[in-house]
C-alpha cells in the first residue's frame, strides 16, 4: 500500500496535555487517524515524545519526502523503514508518537483495504491468525495516588481486577460501574465530603489513613458484592516515583528497598485478593524485583517501567526472573509491530500479558485491538467513567 499524504493535528488528551492526532491518505484518498496518549510516571527507557511543532517539522522536512510513494506490503515493513529512517535507539529523531501514530492510522488503511477489522490483520500478522481463546482480564484503576494525584498516598494505582470468564462483558462492566459508585458513596461518608476528587485515570484521589487502607477498603466492600467471585485487587506501585537515591519515601518514612520488600509482602499476607503488583521497586532496583518476585510465586509481579514495552529487556528481566508479567504500552516503544514484538516475547517466555492504557488518554481504541490480537492475558483500562468509557464500549464490541 502506498500512502498519498500524512497529517498531523494537536489534540489534548485527558490530562490536558497537547498530543498528537495523525491522519494518512490511503491511495483512493480515504483517511485513516489514529491518536496518541501520553503517560505522566514515565519510565526512563521510554522512546522519545516530540512536541506538536517539533513532530510537524520532522512529518514535513524529512519523513513525507522520503514515504513518497513507496509500497508497503505490511506493517513490519512500514515500522521497519520508520525505524531505519530515525537511526536513534530511543526513537528521538522520529519521535516514538510521531511512529507510532503512522505506524497505527497505517494499520487501520491496511485493515480497511483487506475489509477486516484492525484486530484481525495484527492477530494474522504477528500472530499467524491464532485463535483467539482469552477474554482478558479488566484491571480498572479506582483509587489513585502517586504522581497521578495531589493526595497523600505513595502507590499510584489500586486495581479492581475482573474477571468475565462465566459472564459478558455488559454484565462485568454494569457491575464494575455499580461497584465503582457504590466505592464513591463509601469514601464520601466515611470521609464527610461533599465532593470527591478525581485524579488522572478517573479513581478516588482524596487522603487515606496508610497506604494500605484503600486495599482493605475495597476488599471489605467486595465482599458484600454478589458477584465477588469474579472479582480481585491489583496495585501499581509506580515506585521510581517515591525512590531517591538507594532510598524509598513511603508512608512518610525513608525505607530501604528490603524494608519495602517486606511491607508488600506484609500487604499481600493481610489481603486475601491482591493478586498482582506492578513496578514493586525502582527500575533500576534490580534486586528488588528479583527478590520479592522470589518470595511471591503465585502473583503477578509486572514490569512496566522497568520493561518499557522492549522486547529485549521483557525477554532479560524474564530470564533474570525479576517479573512474572509485564506491561504492554504501545507508545514506550513506538511501533505497531515492536509493541506486538514485546507481547509475543513475553508470551515465549512464560510471563503473563497486561495491554495498558497510559495516565492521559484519548479516544482512541488501538489497545483493545491490540489486546485481542495478541491473544493477550488482561487490559489495563483506568476506571469506566468519562473518556475511558470508548475503551470498556470496544471491549463490548470485539467480545460479545
Ligand atoms: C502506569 C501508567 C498507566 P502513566 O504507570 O502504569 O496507568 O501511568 O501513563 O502515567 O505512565
Ligand atoms: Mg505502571
Amino acid at each position: 500500500m502506498i500512502l498519498e499524504d500524512i497529517k498531523i493535528h494537536e489534540i489534548f488528551d485527558s490530562r490536558g496535555e497537547s498530543t498528537l492526532e495523525v491522519e494518512v491518505l490511503d491511495e483512493k484518498l480515504n483517511s485513516f487517524s489514529a491518536q496518541i496518549p501520553s503517560g505522566k510516571s514515565r519510565g526512563k527507557g521510554e522512546a522519545a515524545v516530540l512536541s506538536f511543532k517539533e513532530a510537524e517539522k520532522v512529518l514535513n522536512e524529512l519523513v513525507k519526502k522520503e514515504l513518497f510513494n513507496k509500497n508497503f506490503n505490511s506493517i513490519k515493513d512500514l515500522d521497519d523503514f520508520l525505524i531505519g529512517l530515525d537511526g536513534t535507539a530511543n526513537k528521538e529523531k522520529l519521535g516514538g508518537n510521531l511512529m507510532l501514530g503512522i505506524s497505527v492510522a497505517f494499520a487501520r488503511a491496511l485493515a480497511r483495504k483487506e475489509n477486516k477489522e484492525l484486530w484481525q490483520v495484527l492477530n494474522e500478522e504477528f500472530w499467524g491468525g491464532l485463535i483467539i481463546k482469552k477474554k482478558p482480564l479488566i484491571f480498572s484503576n479506582l483509587i489513585n495516588g502517586g504522581a497521578h494525584a495531589g493526595n497523600n498516598l505513595d502507590i499510584q494505582e489500586y486495581m479492581v481486577v475482573v474477571d468475565s470468564k462465566d459472564q459478558d462483558y455488559v454484565a462485568s462492566i454494569k457491575t464494575l460501574i455499580g461497584f465503582y459508585k457504590k466505592l464513591g458513596e463509601l469514601l464520601k461518608t466515611k470521609y464527610k465530603l461533599e465532593k470527591i476528587i478525581i485524579g488522572d485515570e478517573g479513581g478516588y484521589a482524596i487522603n487515606f489513613e496508610s497506604n494500605f487502607e484503600p486495599i482493605k477498603i475495597m476488599e471489605e466492600l467486595l465482599a458484600a458484592e454478589e458477584s465477588k467471585k469474579s472479582f480481585s485487587l491489583a496495585l501499581d506501585v509506580a515506585a521510581s516515583n517515591f525512590y531517591k537515591e538507594g532510598k524509598y519515601t513511603f508512608g512518610g518514612n525513608e525505607i530501604s528497598s528490603e524494608k519495602l520488600n517486606q511491607v508488600l509482602l506484609d500487604y499481600l499476607a493481610h489481603s486475601n485478593l491482591l493478586m498482582s503488583v506492578e513496578d514493586p521497586f525502582d527500575e533500576e532496583d534490580f534486586n528488588g524485583f528479583k527478590e520479592f518476585n522470589a518470595k511471591c510465586p503465585d502473583k503477578w509481579v509486572v514490569g512496566d517501567d522497568l520493561t518499557v514495552t522492549n522486547p529485549e529487556l521483557i525477554e532479560k528481566f524474564s530470564k533474570e526472573k525479576m517479573i512474572s508479567g509485564v506491561i504492554i504500552k504501545p507508545n514506550q516503544i513506538g511501533t505497531v509491530s515492536e509493541a506486538c514484538q514485546a507481547i509475543r516475547v513475553a508470551q515465549e517466555n512464560g510471563l503473563k500479558t497486561i495491554v495498558s492504557h497510559r495516565s492521559g488518554e484519548t479516544e482512541d481504541t488501538f489497545i483493545i485491538h491490540l489486546a485481542k490480537a495478541g491473544n493477550v492475558d488482561a487490559v489495563k483500562i483506568g476506571a469506566p467513567a468519562r473518556e475511558r468509557l470508548v475503551k470498556f464500549d470496544e471491549l463490548i464490541r470485539l467480545y460479545n
